[in-house]
């Protein structure tokens, strides 16, 4: 398949030039057609941001929301219509901060989707403010003397919710992610794909070159079914891992859980509403 066929003729991309952003575009559309996966049966959700806009720029089924309510979202659609291929993408301001909260229950929920999170450690809509994974004495107009939080660390706290599939990339290097983005829409749960991506513009520290310089690729020999082994490489920070550091399948997927599948397979979404039978289900219970 040509990943044109995710392109929109004519999208007046608001993106610096030299972003990271582009590259993961490309990663995406690419993976997409290597896998003959066809626009109408994705669903991009995302939240506010330079990241939240990328469903902006692709030929597919989009919903674009609330800052840090994508997931929610994403696991309503996924609910409703199972044979959807979801991917929940958006920044790291958006997901481990705005959306905090909703990362941490939604791994606990395990809903099958595809979680993609440009990881640029700084807020770029907004012009260069700190992020929760922006490091110890970043600069900032706002954090004048430097961020004086330790970095959120959204591996080691997927590891230890025991999330189904986490992984870190880097949107420098088309190849590997594309390698990982592939595993995760074929895993069944909820897969985590942290993305390193350079912002140009408002992270003059973590640039293309410091994520090449100080990161490094998971070999053969890391077992990714050891979840111990997967925490220890998750807080290794003098150079960052990438690749797939976690792989479970033991628990059930929100949709699997769900009642109203449990003897009927068909997807809710596609069911009649019995407005009496829900009014009398209502007057019971009152
Ligand atoms: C509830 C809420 N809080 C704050 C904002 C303002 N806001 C918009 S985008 C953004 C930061 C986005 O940063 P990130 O998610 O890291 O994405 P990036 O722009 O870096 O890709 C903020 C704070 C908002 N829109 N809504
Ligand atoms: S501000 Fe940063 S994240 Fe936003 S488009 Fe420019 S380079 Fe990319």
């Amino acid at each position: 398949m040509d990943p044109k066929i995710f392109d929109i003729d004519g999208a007046d991309i608001a993106w610096c030039p030299g972003c990271g952003d582009f590259a993961i575009l490309k990663t995406i559309k690419e993976t997409l057609a290597e896998m003959e996966i066809s626009p109408e049966e994705l669903v991009f959700v995302s939240g506010i941001g330079q990241a939240g806009k990328l469903p902006h720029y692709i030929k597919a089924n989009v919903f674009n929301g609330l800052h840090g309510r994508s997931l929610p979202v994403s696991t309503a659609i996924k609910a409703v219509n199972p044979e959807l291929i979801v991917i929940n993408v958006s920044g790291d301001g958006c997901t481990y901060g705005e959306g905090g909260n909703h990362f941490i229950h939604n791994i606990r929920r395990n809903p099958d989707i595809i979680n993609i999170v440009h990881n640029n450690m700084v807020y770029g809509l907004t012009k260069g403010q700190a992020s929760p994974t922006s490091q110890r004495d970043f600069n900032t107009p706002l954090q004048i003397e430097g961020v004086s939080l330790e970095p959120f660390n959204p591996l080691a706290i997927a590891i230890a919710l025991n999330a189904s599939f986490v992984a870190r990339a880097f949107s420098g290097d088309i190849k590997q992610t594309k390698e990982i983005l592939k595993k995760a829409i074929k895993h069944k749960g909820y897969a985590l794909i942290d993305i390193f991506q350079p912002c140009v513009t408002f992270n003059k520290v973590n640039t293309f070159q410091w994520f090449k310089n100080n990161t490094y690729y998971l070999d053969e020999s890391h077992d990714r079914f050891d979840r111990e082994e997967a925490f220890k490489k998750s807080i290794e920070t003098e150079k960052y891992p990438l690749g797939i550091f976690y792989m479970n399948s033991d628990n059930k997927t929100f949709e699997e859980n769900i009642i109203a599948y449990k003897t009927n397979k068909s997807p809710m979404y596609q069911r009649d509403l019995d407005i009496d039978k829900l009014k009398k289900l209502i007057d019971t219970k009152k």
